[in-house]
């Protein structure tokens, strides 16, 4: 039996089999949930969330690797996450990831997970935010999440996250994928990746083409940098950090930061109170009490809304 109390304090003096184990209830939705994460929100709320997501092979997981490097040399504990929305298994899909991760597998200021959320209860939009916790309250100073693909899920988890960076690629046509993804919309920071092959430039070019017909931007508005790298030598790095650092310094004076994480925050409750209700339905389609509903609505006494009406009541009262 796992003691929830001595997990979460381990996992705040930074051993690592703690944060792991905090992170698989997470990720199996594990009754002692509710008890860690009562027992770590006083310890969150200090981590800067960088969310990067881009097509597959584009260099996500090698950026991300670099930028460990590079926050580690600024003396910061880091925390990866790596999300697999596509997958019920944990780690499997990630293998890849854990070899580019190895440079960092015996630093004992990193930490790295990987979480599979397909068919997690709740959704997506609960379960990355409370890995989070868990690394925040590690101590974690900047946690890097990486996920898997662009699809629209995949997206959501980036965009959760204090600054979004998207990463493209030369001649993988991704400037016309972003925009029908949606991405364009949520990047803080644009990464070209790859830049030492050709048509980077002009990847590069397109892009800002692309976020200049956006919206008109008011004075004090964030422009998204578009900062090229070759990731798999480190080159660019530096220069993403200082993006990252710019954005973050933006957030805070425009008091956006605050405000971008009561708004993941109200995410996060709605989702949690969403699965809530929909485990009290489910358990109510066995119940007497819908069935007396249906049977008045199959013999005209009750029309299906005012049926349901009754049904929420019922709900929210016991
Ligand atoms: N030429 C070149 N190759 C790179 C660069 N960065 C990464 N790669 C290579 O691109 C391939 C994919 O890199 P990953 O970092 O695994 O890409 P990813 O976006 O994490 O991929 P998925 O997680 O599968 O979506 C690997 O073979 C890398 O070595 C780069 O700057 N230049
Ligand atoms: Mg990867």
């Amino acid at each position: 039996m796992i003691d929830v109390a001595t997990l979460v304090e381990q996992a705040r003096e930074g051993r690592p089999r703690a944060v792991a184990r905090l992170i698989t209830l997470v990720e199996n939705a594990a009754p002692q949930l509710r008890e860690a994460m009562a027992a770590l929100a006083p310890y969150t709320g200090q981590a800067y969330t960088v969310g990067l997501t881009g097509s597959p092979g584009v260099g996500k997981s090698t950026s991300t690797s670099a930028l460990v490097s590079a926050y580690r040399r600024l003396g910061k504990r880091v925390g990866v996450l790596a999300v697999d929305p596509s997958s019920p298994f944990s780690g499997g899909a990630l293998l890849g990831d854990r070899v580019r991760m190895q440079d960092h597998a015996t630093d004992p200021e990193v930490f790295i997970r990987s979480m599979a959320t397909r068919g997690h209860l709740g959704g997506l939009s609960w379960a990355a935010p409370q890995a989070l916790r868990v690394l925040d309250a590690a101590g974690c100073e900047v946690i890097l999440v990486e996920t898997v693909g662009v699809g629209q899920s995949e997206v959501e988890i980036a965009a959760q996250a204090d600054t979004a960076v998207v990463l493209l690629a030369p001649g993988m046509g991704d400037g016309i994928q972003a925009a029908k993804a949606g991405i364009l919309e949520i990047g803080d920071v644009f990464v070209v990746n790859k830049a030492d092959r050709d048509g980077a430039d002009a990847t590069a070019r397109e892009l800002n083409h692309m976020l200049g017909l956006g919206e008109a931007r008011e004075p004090g508005d964030w422009r998204p940098p578009i900062v090229k790298t070759v990731a798999a030598r480190g080159e660019g790095v530096d220069e993403v950090v200082e993006a990252l650092e710019k954005h973050r310094a933006w957030l805070e004076e425009h008091g956006e930061l605050a405000a971008r994480r009561r708004r993941r925050a109200a995410q996060e409750i709605e989702a949690i109170a969403l699965a809530e209700l929909r485990a009290r339905i489910g358990d109510l389609s066995g119940d007497r009490h819908l069935a007396g509903l249906a049977e008045r609505v199959v013999t005209g006494h009750l029309d299906p809304y005012g049926a349901a009406d009754e049904l929420v009541a019922g709900l929210t009262t016991n």
